[in-house]
């Protein structure tokens, strides 16, 4: 097991490297190309030079996340060859810059959903927060407008400002989609990459949907164990896997995540976790949370044993973090609240495997 953070170059980040290289346990970053368009490749060169920045800082970058797929492909239209080819492109430059595993997602329109970016908890720390009502009373226009206002200047992957005109017509077509429409443009985008990641030697983990429900009337399919099931048989080996966020499942109360970690590792299929804790107000409500099992309603040490004992070998990171001590960062990525939830969570691996 590697513990990470994420981390976003160009100057898109309020952490510095050498900050995160100080927090006890922290191997390597999870990173991306921000200035990349989605569906355009991810060029070697480019991410020679970032792996290279965070070589310098004693830090590995096996993992990068936010490789979007076009809308383009998950809508089935005949341009998507074009966008999966470009895709399998950047597996391949990514492998060849050492990286092990990709973090990606299948949603349509719209990566994440939340109606406040800066919800003040009684503490007076700040997290994300979701509200349905407030949701569903918005559109991704107004929705984008509230989040740009709390992101302090920071890009918000997946609501990069090119992207949101064209969403209210996207969300229109998805209308005319049947879900069994929407999982046939999963597996063809599957057939397609899984095989260049195998010989890349980097291993695909989607991202489960967030909030694990439809809103706007989109399909969503990574919500819950049966359906993750039915993802992973659509091209059932290992390169296909899952980056269990145990944040976004978390949101429905009736997915076990401790069984459903143990699972995904006992099956070779988890190359990545993302671990963050999210409090209930409603099934429907909740907010992000700190990491501890106490402040929220996932049980963590239950999910790091069921990691545990299934010889889970892939990449931990915090996730989110509450916005805490004056801080000043993009939402959920300060340094304060992931540094405590990461050590937090290596105290629990400790723990367990020393009493194992
Ligand atoms: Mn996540």
């Amino acid at each position: 097991m590697k513990m990470i953070l994420r981390w976003f170059p160009h100057g898109d980040d309020s952490v510095p490297l050498e900050y995160i290289k100080q927090v006890p346990g922290v191997s390597g970053v999870a990173t991306m190309l921000p200035k990349i368009p989605v569906g355009e490749v991810w060029p070697l060169e480019a991410v020679l030079e970032i792996r290279d920045t965070i070589w310098a800082a004693g830090l590995e970058m096996e993992v990068v996340e936010s490789v979007n797929v076009h809308e383009d492909i998950k809508k089935g239209l005949p341009s998507r060859d074009r966008y999966i080819e470009n895709y399998r492109t950047t597996i391949r430059n990514l492998g060849q810059a050492g990286v092990k595993c990709l973090c990606y997602n299948f949603m349509p329109v719209l990566d994440w959903a939340r109606n406040d970016l800066a919800h003040r908890l009684p503490d007076g720390s700040t997290v994300l927060s979701y509200r349905d009502a407030g949701v569903r009373a918005m559109n991704p226009a107004t929705m984008a407008q509230s989040m740009e206002k709390d992101a302090g200047g920071y890009s918000l992957p997946g609501w990069e400002p090119d992207r949101i005109p064209a969403m209210a017509a996207d969300i229109e077509f998805y209308r005319n989609i049947t879900h069994d429409e929407y999982w046939n443009n999963m597996k063809y985008f599957l057939d397609a990459v899984i095989p260049v990641a195998e010989e890349s030697c980097v291993k695909m983990g989607i991202h489960p949907d967030d909030p694990p429900w439809e809103i706007f009337g989109l399909p969503k399919l990574i919500t819950g164990i049966e359906n993750i099931r039915r993802f992973l048989a659509l091209h059932d080996v290992e390169a296909n896997g899952v980056s269990l966020c145990t944040g976004s499942l978390g949101g429905n109360l009736e997915n076990d995540l401790p069984s459903i970690a143990g699972e995904l590792a006992a099956g070779g299929r988890l190359p990545f976790t993302h671990l963050r804790n999210v409090k209930h107000l409603s099934p429907r409500d909740f907010d992000e949370s700190a990491h501890l099992s106490q402040c929220g309603d996932l049980d963590m040490f239950a999910i790091i044993k069921a990691l545990y004992d299934a010889g889970f070998d892939g990449y931990i990171r915090p996730d989110h973090g509450r916005m805490i001590w004056g801080e000043v960062a993009r939402p959920g990525y300060g340094l304060y609240d992931r540094a405590i939830g990461a050590n937090y969570l290596l105290g629990l691996w400790e723990a367990v495997s020393k009493m194992s």
